[in-house]
């Protein structure tokens, strides 16, 4: 097997952590000698061992003179464990191949250079692009302490996200609704609008797959929600403007109001970055993603487009943006278009 074929399995390792390390990235760890898999780990929570110790824990005596690949540098600080880079040099690792650097300003290649200077052969970049999209979120947290924002929207051929009567159950077919689910799984976060509450009453949960849920927030700037919205409850987030006192079954940030006195979509990320919110689903409806598109505030995009049109009455997925001419349009990269049961999954990330 070739090098790229065990840092492959390195990363495979890591997703094992997918929806439990936060705020933690996923790593994953492959040990070699003489040929063989003598050791593989994977970082599963916060608190829990790193990836590579893991990995050099199976092998035992074994990883004297052996070969890692891991799909994160390792680090260099005493945190919730002692710092990886010892342990590999204590135990006597050759070569150390490394997907990426590590963004957190504690490591930033101090892994790599501790280890080059301690005599072990090190290589970086093998499989870079997919260890950096493995850990989008936890790059863009890491270094800006604000979630990464990941905007869902389920649309009609024609661009609508419900009937003109505010119908949208179902726009996308079952295995649509699934990969949803498994991406609330995979969030620490997902987030509605209040009108999304009136009109759909939805939980929000992870249902459809196994997983954790996310914590659910609710943007309602004037704390209009209902007492007894299906939402609520133990992980909901109430963001509003208001300072009503009201007893509710929800946690309550009350945040700046932006220049229409609604909540200010800046404020509630830094907010939910100091809680250690890692990542938010967007999740609608149209107000919510004018809002979130208004500030620019978007990291990634998933759209789905059902295999149906409402037409004019429909409601619009977007609503005014303020722009006028072509220039001014927000330009998306797809990455990814893919056929998902009936409908068509598209994957983009803002080029604005
Ligand atoms: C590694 N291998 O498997 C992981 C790393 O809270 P702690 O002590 O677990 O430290 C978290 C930081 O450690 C995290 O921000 C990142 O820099 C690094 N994560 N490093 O060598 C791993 N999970
Ligand atoms: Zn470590």
């Amino acid at each position: 097997m070739e090098p790229i074929q065990y840092m492959r399995y390195a990363l495979t390792l890591a997703k094992k952590g997918r929806g439990t390390t936060s705020p933690n990235p996923m790593v994953g760890a492959v040990l070699l000698k003489d040929g063989k898999i003598v050791g593989r780990g994977f970082h599963s929570r916060k608190g829990e061992p790193h990836a590579e110790h893991m990995a050099i824990k199976e092998a035992g005596s074994m990883a004297r003179n052996a070969t890692l690949f891991v799909s994160l540098e390792p680090c260099v600080h005493f945190g919730a464990t002692p710092p990886c880079v010892d342990t590999i040099i204590r135990e006597g690792i050759r070569k150390v191949f490394i997907a990426t650097p590590d963004p957190n300003p504690i490591v930033n290649g101090r892994g790599i250079k501790k280890l080059s200077e301690a005599g072990v052969d090190v290589e970086v970049g093998l499989c870079e692009r997919e260890a950096i999209e493995l850990n989008e979120i936890y790059n863009k947290f890491i270094t800006t302490k604000e979630p990464f924002v990941i905007l869902k929207a389920a649309i009609t051929l024609d661009g609508k996200i419900a009937t003109g009567t505010c119908q949208s159950k179902w726009i996308t077919g079952e295995e649509g609704r699934r990969f949803v689910h498994r991406l609330r799984a995979s969030v620490d976060a997902v987030l509605v609008g209040i009108n999304t509450i009136f009109v759909d009453d939805p939980l929000l949960t992870t249902r459809l797959t196994r997983g954790k849920s996310p914590k659910r927030i609710v943007l309602d700037s004037d704390f209009r929600i209902p007492g007894d919205a299906r939402v609520l409850g133990e992980g909901c987030i109430v963001a509003t403007t208001s300072s009503q006192k009201r007893r509710i079954n929800a946690e309550v940030w009350q945040l700046d109001g932006d220049e229409m006195n609604r909540v200010d979509i800046g404020a509630l990320l830094r907010e939910a970055g100091r809680r250690n919110i890692t990542s938010i689903l967007v999740e609608g409806g149209r107000d919510v993603y004018t809002s979130f598109l208004k500030k620019r505030l978007v990291d990634k995009f998933y759209v789905f487009i059902g295999a149906k049109i409402f037409g004019e009455s429909g409601i619009p997925s977007v609503g005014d943006l303020g722009i006028r001419s072509l220039e001014d349009a927000l330009d998306v990269k797809y990455t990814r278009v893919k056929k998902v049961g009936g409908d068509v999954l598209i994957t983009g990330y803002p080029h604005f």
